[in-house]
């Protein structure tokens, strides 16, 4: 939560900086080396030596459906990046409720996130950055065309309105509904990014906490897999972030849309990245600090 104390971290060597000659010798170095070993080795020519420990986990379905490879990554750089995990997305008479959606698809990765972040607050260096969508409280941030859908959808109860029996207006910062859930409340020492969209580069102060932090790696969790998280692992994915979603570490408003979301990413040899889980995770984790 300790948005002030941004650590200064070594700077990340931007990929503009290299010349055409020096990127495709080192790619044709690591295709070599992801041939021999199935992994995608942490690329300490780029970013520097290792800083933290260096951990590696299993990924699915790389780069064919059917095929399994591994992702190393700096424990030093990577934050875990669990987004919206609000009562608006997952409790009752929140944003997500009031539409209609069945809570239990969105409430279903509380447990399998809890789970991740007990281990990776168990003394290690991962950082945890939680993000929350919202509007300030006189909407000056909500665009016209969302807040006429939300009041559509919502049948006349959109987003600044308060539904009957309700905690606060939907999707309002400082209101209770926009709160974090309990289970997974921000810790001291931790990140809280304040959006108002569905990604999460262009209005906030996102991309500059990642940049100070020095992070090259996101594992990405939370709700709803085919929007927020999506929008924001595209996003990442184009900067050049490599992205790893946890597939029990998310939910979206429709099973369906959840299975595309999660099948869309592998596409392409990972076109937005790659998909792992929870187990795999953890379990990488344990090893890596030999734990
Ligand atoms: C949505 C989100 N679905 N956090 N927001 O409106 O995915």
């Amino acid at each position: 939560m300790d948005n002030e104390s941004l650590e200064s971290n070594t700077k990340i060597k931007e990929d503009s900086e290299l010349s055409k000659e020096e990127k495709l010798a080192r790619v044709q170095e690591d295709y070599e080396t992801f041939l021999q070993t199935r992994t995608f080795k942490f690329p300490s020519w780029l970013y520097g030596p290792i800083q933290g420990k260096l951990i590696k986990v299993e990924i699915e379905d790389c780069p064919n459906f059917g095929d399994k490879a591994f992702v190393e990554f700096d424990s030093a750089r990577t934050a875990i990046i669990v987004v919206d995990m609000q009562i608006d997305f997952c409790g009752k008479n929140g944003y997500v409720d009031v539409m209609g959606y069945d809570l239990s698809l969105t409430a279903g990765p509380i447990k399998p996130i809890k789970n991740i972040l007990d281990a990776v607050r168990d003394g290690t260096d991962i950082k945890v950055i939680h993000t929350r969508e919202g509007h300030m409280p006189n909407l000056s941030d909500l665009p016209y065309n969302k807040l006429l859908r939300s009041k559509i959808i919502g049948k006349g109860v959109g987003i600044g309105d308060k539904p009957e029996g309700g905690e606060g207006q939907l999707l309002v910062r400082g209101q209770k509904n926009w709160n974090i859930v309990d289970e997974l409340a921000p810790m001291d020492g931790e990140y809280v990014i304040d959006k108002s969209a569905k990604g999460a580069f262009a209005h906030s102060d996102f991309g500059v906490t990642l940049k100070k932090l020095g992070i090259t790696h996101l594992i990405m969790t939370g709700i709803t897999t085919d929007v927020c998280v999506h929008t924001i692992m595209r996003e990442a994915n184009d900067i050049g972030y490599w992205c790893i979603l946890l597939k029990d570490c998310t939910g979206a408003t429709n099973q369906e849309n959840y299975e595309a979301a999660i099948k869309q990413i592998k596409m392409q040899g990972g076109v937005f990245g790659w998909v792992s889980d929870s187990n795999k995770f953890i379990n990488a984790i344990k090893d890596g600090f030999n734990v």
